[in-house]
C-alpha cells in the first residue's frame, strides 16, 4: 500500500481517468510502489507536477489502416503510436502487431519503455505502438500491403531525431523492411536511422536479432555472480519460442546452463535433455518464420510429448524465464513456482508477472529480475544501430556484443546500487524503477515545465 499522499493523489487521478486501461494501471501501480522512497525524499516533485506529467503521454496517436487482402476484400485495422516521454532522447520503442493490441497495452509498453530506455544509459526517450492486425496465416503480399498502409500514416509522426520504432511481437526483420521501404518511398530521403531491427544490407546492426535474449542472460549472469552461483548448475524454464526465447536459449546453452521448456499459445514442451544443440535452437527460428505459431511443431520434430493448452510453470526449474507476453504469471502460477523450489524469476517479456505474483515471489525469498532491466539489451542494441546509422559505419559482431555486455552489467550494478542507496537491500525490481526514473526526472526538471 502506498502511503505518500502525493503519490496516492496521482494514482487516484490515473485510476479515475484511465481505470479501464488495466495493463496501464498495473504498470503505474508497480512503478509507484518502488518510487515511494524517492518521492518521500523529494517533496518538491509535487509542485512541479512531476508524477502527473510522467503518467500522461506527451502524444498519443491512433489511426485507421485500410488495406486489401488477397481475396480483394478491404480490411480495416487500428494503429497506435504512443510517444510517452522525450526528456532524454527521441521516442524509441517497438511496434506490436497482435489481435489483442489496444491503447492500454500501447500505453503500458510506452510507460515501461521510458524507464527501460533510461536504464540503458543511452539517449533514447520512451515510445511504443502497433496495431490489432493479426499476422497469423497472412501471405507475404498481405503483410507487405499492411505494412505499407501502416507506414503511410505513421511516417508523418516519426523520424531519426523524432521517434524511432522497431519490432516487438509480430514485427520482425521482414516487417521492418517493408515499413522502411514505404517510409523511404514517401520521404524520398535516405534516413535509415528512422527504424531499427533492419536487415544488414540496409543499415541493420549485427547482434540486434540476438540482443534481447543475449542481454537478458548477461543480466541474469550478473545476478547469479552476485549470489555466488554458477549458471552451469542451473535449469531454466522458458516460455515462448520466438525471437526472445531463441536468443536466451542460445546464450544459456553457450554458457552451459540448461533450458528445459519452451511454449506457444497452443501449449508447452518439456525437453529434459535441454534445448541446447544448434539444431534445436535453429529450429525455434524455423518455427517462428513458418508463421504457424505452434510450439507443438518442436514436440513433433524432436519426438517429445506435447502438453496442450498448458503453461510450462509446473515443470521444476531453478530459474523461471517468461519470454512470451504480458501477464503470463499470476498468483496461481506463482504459488506453483514457489512450491517447486525455484530460486530466480527472470522476466524477459514485458511485464510477464502480475503485481501480486511479484509480491508473492519476493515475500517467499525468490529474487525477481524485472523485465524493464532484463530485456533492455534489445533496445540498447537498437540505440547502437542508430549510432552506426548516424556514423554511416558498422561495427563487428564482437564490438556490438562487447558493448551490450557492458551495458547489461551497468544496468544490473546501477539497479543494485539504487536499491541499496534507499536501504532496500538487493531488490532489483525497486532498484530498476528508481534508477530508470531518476535520470528521466533530472532531465524533466532541467528542461522546465513543458
Ligand atoms: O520492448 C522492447 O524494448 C522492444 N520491443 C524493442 C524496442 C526497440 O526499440 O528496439
Amino acid at each position: 500500500m502506498i502511503k505518500n499522499t502525493y503519490l496516492k493523489e496521482v494514482l487516484e487521478k490515473v485510476r479515475k481517468r484511465d481505470g479501464n486501461e488495466v495493463e496501464f494501471l498495473q504498470t503505474v501501480e508497480e512503478v509507484f510502489k518502488s518510487l515511494e522512497v524517492v518521492v518521500d525524499r523529494h517533496p518538491e516533485y509535487q509542485q512541479m507536477g512531476l508524477l502527473e506529467r510522467l503518467t500522461e503521454p506527451e502524444r498519443s496517436i491512433t489511426f485507421r489502416i485500410s488495406w486489401v487482402d488477397d481475396n480483394g476484400q478491404v480490411q480495416v485495422n487500428r494503429g497506435f503510436r504512443v510517444q510517452w516521454n522525450g526528456a532524454i532522447g527521441p521516442y524509441k520503442g517497438g511496434l506490436r502487431f497482435h489481435p489483442t493490441m489496444n491503447l492500454s497495452i500501447a500505453k503500458f509498453l510506452a510507460f515501461e519503455q521510458t524507464f527501460k530506455n533510461s536504464l540503458t544509459g543511452l539517449p533514447i526517450g520512451g515510445g511504443k505502438g502497433g496495431s490489432d492486425f493479426d499476422p497469423r496465416g497472412r501471405s507475404d503480399g498481405e503483410i507487405m500491403r499492411f505494412c505499407q498502409a501502416f507506414m503511410t500514416e505513421l511516417y508523418r509522426h516519426i523520424g531519426p531525431d523524432v521517434d524511432v520504432p522497431a519490432g516487438d511481437i509480430g514485427v520482425g526483420a521482414r516487417e521492418i523492411g517493408y515499413l522502411y521501404g514505404q517510409y523511404k518511398r514517401i520521404k524520398g530521403v535516405w534516413e535509415n536511422g528512422v527504424l531499427t531491427g533492419k536487415g544488414l544490407a540496409y543499415g541493420g546492426s549485427l547482434i540486434r536479432p540476438e540482443a534481447t535474449g543475449y542481454g537478458a542472460v548477461y543480466y541474469a549472469n550478473e545476478m547469479f555472480k552476485h549470489e555466488n552461483v554458477d549458471i552451469k548448475n542451473l535449469t531454466f524454464a522458458l516460455s515462448g519460442f520466438g525471437n526472445v526465447t531463441w536468443g536466451s536459449a542460445g546464450k544459456i546453452a553457450e554458457l552451459g546452463g540448461k533450458v528445459i521448456t519452451i511454449s506457444g499459445p497452443d501449449g508447452y514442451v518439456h525437453d529434459p535433455d535441454g534445448v541446447s544443440t544448434p539444431e534445436k535452437i535453429d529450429y525455434l527460428a524455423v518455427m517462428r518464420s513458418s508463421g504457424r505459431d505452434k510450439a507443438e511443431d518442436y514436440a513433433v520434430k524432436f519426438g517429445l510429448p506435447f502438453h496442450a493448452g498448458q503453461k510450462p510453470w509446473a515443470v521444476k526449474a531453478d530459474v523461471v524465464m517468461p519470454c512470451a507476453t504480458q501477464n503470463e504469471i499470476g498468483l496461481d502460477e506463482a504459488k506453483v513456482i514457489v512450491a517447486n523450489g525455484t530460486k530466480y524469476i527472470v522476466e524477459v517479456s514485458n511485464m510477464p508477472c502480475r503485481n501480486e505474483a511479484i509480491d508473492y515471489f519476493q515475500k517467499n525469498g525468490l529474487i525477481v529480475a524485472p523485465s524493464k532491466a532484463v530485456n533492455a539489451g534489445g533496445v540498447a542494441t537498437s540505440a547502437l544501430e542508430m549510432s552506426q546509422n548516424s556514423m554511416r559505419y558498422s561495427w563487428s559482431a564482437e564490438e556490438v556484443d562487447l558493448k551490450l555486455k557492458v551495458i547489461m552489467k551497468n544496468i544490473h550494478d546501477e539497479s543494485a546500487k539504487a536499491a541499496a542507496d534507499y536501504g532496500l537491500g538487493y531488490d532489483l525490481v525497486a532498484g530498476a524503477n528508481i534508477a530508470g526514473f531518476k535520470k528521466v526526472a533530472e532531465a524533466m526538471i532541467a528542461e522546465g515545465i513543458i
